[in-house]
């Protein structure tokens, strides 16, 4: 790396945490996909792309969204809070629902495995903050680019089954979510989420595995809430409390951040910030160009294959248009669908260039209600850099 990209790389990762904006509009800036992986890993990972190490913010290289399933040591972290436990004892850890229920319950995971119906989904977890550093002017916040994101098939128990299980009252109507780790200062609040009752369909699940394997410390061992199709702030990490209440608690995270703008475009200007405001929820339709990456140098006339990833809330991808002159003309990718509608959607793209110089390659998702991505420059911006998802865009030199 030089020296000004090393710079640039640990100003950006600090302004993030001041949460300032790092450009505006007009600034020239680096490609999304800049930034390097750092020399270091954490356990369980391999080295990816490292915002701060507490919490752990880690962010996977474009390189990973040519497969259809993330590996567990390739996988995005994000945490809120610096203070992680150390050690968790599997033969100790429980999970307790409480509140407006019948009977409080406190589950061990070895009953989690045996007593319950085993489920397995296979479904993107996507940060909303991803691609954040592609909007213009840059919000504050972490620089992500888009790889705050992955995805992984997930093994557990239904909530519903849980809940069942103890016997809803007639009065739930919210059920809050809340992780182990503490913060490091007492006033700052635990992470916790509350979504409400008919958010909750047979799909969620409270998942003990990742790809086969007990999930990584760090993507929240022993126990997660799984989400397919909304944005992963709602996927609680290190799971250990449920509870079911009657109104609205409020809560910080789910109050001031993970909000865009209750309107049509969901959008604002950094001048004026638009409220009401609502919680992010449902994930956009997205597509992502995996491979080639910025920069490459490619040959002229040799089969260059595009290969990237696509998804949306559930319904589904209908198709992935990829263009190989800059967003003029599009053509339709070969689509590879194996996991399910809540995983990635595969596509791949053959191209041979026939002209020496910049090639610009573009990618865009269409889901089956239509819904397709915008070019970027037409995107709605939000302070809190939120729901990113315009068409990406990669370029490289036919030598
Ligand atoms: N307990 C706990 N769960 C959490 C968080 C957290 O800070 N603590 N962060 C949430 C957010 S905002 C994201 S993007 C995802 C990140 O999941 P990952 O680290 O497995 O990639 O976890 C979610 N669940
Ligand atoms: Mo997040």
């Amino acid at each position: 790396m030089k020296r000004r990209d090393f710079l640039k790389t640990s100003i950006a990762a600090s302004t993030a945490i001041l949460g300032t904006t790092v450009l505006s509009a007009g600034e020239t800036r680096q490609p999304i996909d800049s930034r390097k992986v750092s020399d270091m890993a954490f356990p369980e990972k391999r080295p990816l792309i490292t915002y701060s190490d507490r919490p752990p913010l880690l962010e996977a290289p474009r390189s990973t969204f040519t497969r259809g399933i993330t590996e567990n040591d390739e996988f995005f972290v994000r945490w809120h809070l610096p203070d992680i436990p150390t050690y968790i004892d599997p033969d100790k850890y429980t999970i307790k629902i409480n509140g407006l229920v019948e009977k409080d319950l406190e589950i061990s995971l070895k009953e989690l495995k045996t007593d319950f119906e085993q489920v397995e989904v296979t479904a993107v977890v996507q940060c909303g903050g991803s691609s954040r550093s592609a909007f213009t002017p840059i919000p504050g916040g972490i620089q992500w680019g888009s790889g705050a994101m992955g995805c992984a098939k997930w093994k557990g128990v239904r909530l519903r089954d849980l809940l069942h299980k103890a016997g809803l009252k007639k009065e739930a109507h919210w059920i809050g979510f809340n992780g182990l780790e503490k913060a490091a200062y007492y006033k700052t609040p635990n992470f916790v989420r509350e979504l409400e009752i008919h958010e909750l369909d047979d799909h969620v699940i409270v998942a003990y595995e990742m790809n086969g394997e007990d999930l990584p410390y760090l993507n929240g061992f022993p126990l997660r809430l799984v989400l397919p199709g909304y944005y992963s702030d709602s996927w609680v990490k290190m799971l250990s409390d449920i509870t079911v209440t009657d109104k609205y608690k409020s809560l910080f995270f789910m109050d001031m951040a993970y909000r865009v703008p209750d309107n049509k475009c969901e959008c604002e200007t950094p001048q004026h910030h638009f409220k009401p405001t609502k919680p992010i929820t449902y994930m956009n339709v997205k597509s992502v160009i995996g491979y080639p990456e910025n920069g490459m140098k490619v040959y002229h006339n040799s089969e260059i294959v595009v290969r990237g990833v696509a998804f949306d809330n559930g319904t589904g991808i209908k198709s992935v248009f990829v263009s190989a002159d800059a967003g003029k003309t599009w053509e339709k990718a070969l689509l590879k669908q194996e996991n399910g509608r809540y995983a990635y959607t595969e596509f791949r793209f053959h191209h041979k260039p026939t002209k020496y110089g910049k090639l610009t390659f573009m990618a865009k998702a269409v889901n089956m209600l239509g819904k397709e991505q915008p070019f970027a420059k037409e995107i709605g911006w939000n302070h809190g850099g939120y729901k990113y998802n315009g068409i990406d865009e990669v370029t490289v030199e036919v030598v």
